[in-house]
């Protein structure tokens, strides 16, 4: 009986010795490979300030040529402040003039004239200018002043 007891006592202690020896034998899952992200940091833009300011009283001149039915250039940006010296030059067969009602317009002048008109743009916003002659705004005559 004795024997028996012993026997079985050693069994355990083998049966528990083996499981100790297992776990420790058990290899450690590796922790995740963390492979760090490189930080993209973008590349430092360095802009130069930009002074949109301009200096007013700048005397501007633009020659705007109109013609059946439209305007070239029709876009025109000026800075706040500037004098704004417009030559319209009639390149059509016509009468055309140009101008808008917050700043002036230039004569109605036939073909092969031209008229010039000047205004201190004192005021920012865009502004749509067109021929006044009847009819031609609405066949093209027209485009858009900003004012900065
Ligand atoms: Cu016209």
């Amino acid at each position: 009986m004795q024997n028996k007891y012993i026997l079985l006592m050693v069994f355990f202690a083998v049966v528990v010795f083996v499981s100790a020896c297992y776990h420790v034998a058990q290899p450690q899952s590796e922790p995740e490979e963390v492979t760090p992200t490189p930080e993209v940091t973008p590349p430092e833009v360095t802009k130069p300030e930009v002074t949109e300011e301009a200096p007013t009283g700048e005397v501007v001149e633009i020659t705007v040529e109109g013609s059946e039915f439209s305007f070239d250039p029709s876009q025109i940006t000026v800075n706040e402040g500037d004098t704004v010296r417009v030559t319209f030059r009639n390149t059509g067969t016509i009468i055309h003039n140009w101008g808008l009602p917050e700043f002036g317009r230039t004569s109605t002048i036939g073909g092969g004239q031209t008229d010039t008109i000047e205004f201190v743009a004192d005021q920012t916003g865009t502004f749509n200018f067109w021929c006044s002659v009847s009819g031609h705004r609405g066949r093209g005559m027209e485009g858009q002043i900003t004012i900065q």
